[in-house]
């Protein structure tokens, strides 16, 4: 680093000084924190994506600025990779120093010896940032802040995509790094045209059984970016009605009552959703638009829903993937299928799932590691419950694909095997591949519905749920707790498991676990078992236990 680049940065970062008593952690997503003290840590990530896409030849990286689920006052911030994926868990311990540092001697200090060791060729080769942002009125000073932050790394280019989803910005850093056109309108492009594509390859018999009303989707954009993002693409698509609520735009508060955090955790009726809607198709998007979960509103409601969470998506993109390829590769030479799992993941739908015959594999929370795993397969499908989650198709599998249906659209026009393979190239192209989307993983279901000639209710009964229960336990140290992998089991304190296994073996169909969160400061627990009672009272055992062992107090308000 030269002396003009120290210059620069010791300058800006005088405009940005950390908070006092702020501690950041990138943890499982990005830095998170109310708005009001983001800022310099914004201005920070700024350098980090600068650097980053340095590091990576001038490839174009991604800072997003996010609304996901959490109140409205809460703010996040995050960077999207040069392929479209989450940043790099081997920087994560860098944006963290990045963050906390307090002076901007120190700050300097830091970046200059993480470019050396590195060899990030800072001042010989240019950045690029691509920018999004949420439509919080704070997004406009955060932005701000975080282009001062790219602007001090020496010869930034950025470009300023506006309000967006965060899929939509990592859509748009993956296709700009393949040489492909990456703009707003070419998403939305890509994902009407290969929806259209899709549709025109259902059935007909199938097809033909939803009338009217079955056509009719009812949207809870939680208030955030992704109702109105909907709205803007919705005229390009046929065959479907959809009426978007909570769009934000009447007043609504972000996530307050509303959106796929609120209607998964709490399972009831989110707000602008009422008994005029019993046995309506409804989705709920979350704040960001990267998480979706179904449900609908069953006659004797009282204020419940049947949820139709993550899991339940992935049985029905998984039962549909394995009826195309069983029509064009018998013996699964070509398509290793596989899905990924945590340990939220329904034990009924994992019984489901390996019921159908596929492989099964388990990581632990957090999309990056979901992601990961299911690249490792030619179709990996990921989801957790609370509706992260796509379909990632390997670039060997879409290749052979390709040659496939260019050979079959000459010797075997009209074949069932040329629709099943025209309808995975569709695929590939309508869900995202960079990250889990909630308008492209809509846009699938709504499709794969109209193509089996489901209603929501026969969706629902693939397999039925086993009631769960989740608790969060504030802790003096979560950190006390080290699980295994798959987080299915705790290594530590000594005995604890011991103790929770003693618990679950008193319940029919129990299964329990505990972990720390990676977003808040508690230790998270999960139960489940036949009935809902005793799902409910696993749970509160062990919560006792995580009380006992780690001398804490249960949050009173349970979610
Ligand atoms: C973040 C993760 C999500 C995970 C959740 C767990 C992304 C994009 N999001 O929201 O995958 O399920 O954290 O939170 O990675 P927890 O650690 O507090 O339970
Ligand atoms: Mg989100």
């Amino acid at each position: 680093m030269d002396e003009h680049q120290v210059a620069s940065l010791l300058k800006t970062s005088e405009l940005f000084p950390l908070p006092k008593g702020v501690k950041l952690s990138y943890g499982t997503a990005g830095f998170r924190a109310d708005a009001t003290v983001l800022e310099s840590t914004v201005y920070r990530v700024g350098i980090l994506a600068a650097v980053r896409s340095i590091k990576l030849q001038s490839s174009a990286v991604g800072l997003m600025i996010t609304a996901s689920h959490n109140k409205v006052s809460d703010n996040g911030v995050k960077v999207a990779d040069s392929d479209g994926g989450m940043l790099s868990q081997d920087w994560e311990p860098f944006a963290d120093h990045l963050a906390n540092v307090s002076s901007s001697q120190d700050l300097v200090s830091l970046i200059r010896d993480f470019v050396e060791k590195e060899k990030v060729p800072v001042g010989e080769k240019f950045a690029e940032v691509w920018l999004g942002r949420d439509t919080r009125p704070s997004g406009d000073l955060l932005l701000q802040a975080a282009k001062e932050g790219v602007a001090s790394i020496t010869g930034s280019v950025m470009f300023d995509m506006g309000i967006l989803t965060t899929p939509q910005l990592h859509w748009m850093v993956r296709a700009r790094n393949k040489g492909l056109n990456a703009t707003q309108n070419d998403y939305f492009e890509q994902l009407s045209s290969s929806f259209r594509c899709l549709m025109e390859l259902i059935p007909s018999g199938s097809g033909s059984k939803f009338d009217g009303s079955q056509r009719k989707l009812l949207v809870d954009g939680a208030n955030g970016v992704g109702g109105q993002k909907l709205e803007d693409l919705k005229g390009s698509l046929n065959n479907l009605v959809i009426e978007i609520r909570n769009t934000g735009k009447d007043g609504g508060v972000l996530n307050e009552g509303v959106g796929a955090d609120f209607v998964q955790k709490e399972k009831v009726v989110p707000s602008g959703f009422g008994s005029m809607d019993v046995g309506m198709r409804c989705v709920s998007l979350d704040g960001d638009a990267d998480r979706l979960v179904y449900f609908f509103i069953p006659s004797d409601s009282t204020g419940n829903i049947e949820l139709l969470d993550g899991d339940k998506i992935l049985s029905l993109f998984a039962l549909f993937i394995k009826e195309q390829l069983s029509v064009i590769d018998t013996e699964r030479k070509y398509s290793r299928l596989g899905v990924v799992q945590t340990a939220y993941a329904n034990g009924a739908s994992t019984n489901y799932l390996k019921n159908l015959g596929l492989d099964v594999v388990f990581t632990k929370t957090g999309v990056k590691h979901l992601h990961e795993k299911a690249a490792q397969f030619d179709i990996g499908i990921y989801f957790e419950a609370n509706g992260h989650g796509t379909i990632l198709f390997s670039e060997t599998l879409l290749s052979w694909l390709e040659s496939k249906q260019k050979d079959l659209a000459t010797t075997a026009k009209g074949s069932e095997e040329l629709k099943a393979v025209s309808r995975l190239v569709a695929m590939s192209k309508l869900i995202n591949q960079a990250i889990g989307d909630a308008l492209s993983g809509l846009l699938l279901v709504e499709v794969i519905l109209q193509h089996m000639g489901w209603s929501i209710q026969k969706w629902n009964e693939l397999y039925k749920d086993l009631p769960s229960r989740q608790l969060k336990v504030k802790v003096p140290d979560r950190t006390a707790i080290v699980t295994t992998e798959e987080e299915t089991e705790a290594l530590k304190p000594p005995g604890v498991q011991e103790a929770i296994n003693t618990e679950i073996a008193k319940y029919p169909q129990g299964r329990a676990f505990i972990r720390p969160s990676g977003t808040e400061d508690v230790v998270r627990v999960y139960a489940e078992a036949s009935t809902q009672e005793k799902a409910d009272n696993l749970a509160k055992s062990v919560a006792q236990l995580v009380e006992r062992f780690l001398g804490s107090k249960i949050v009173p308000s349970e979610s």
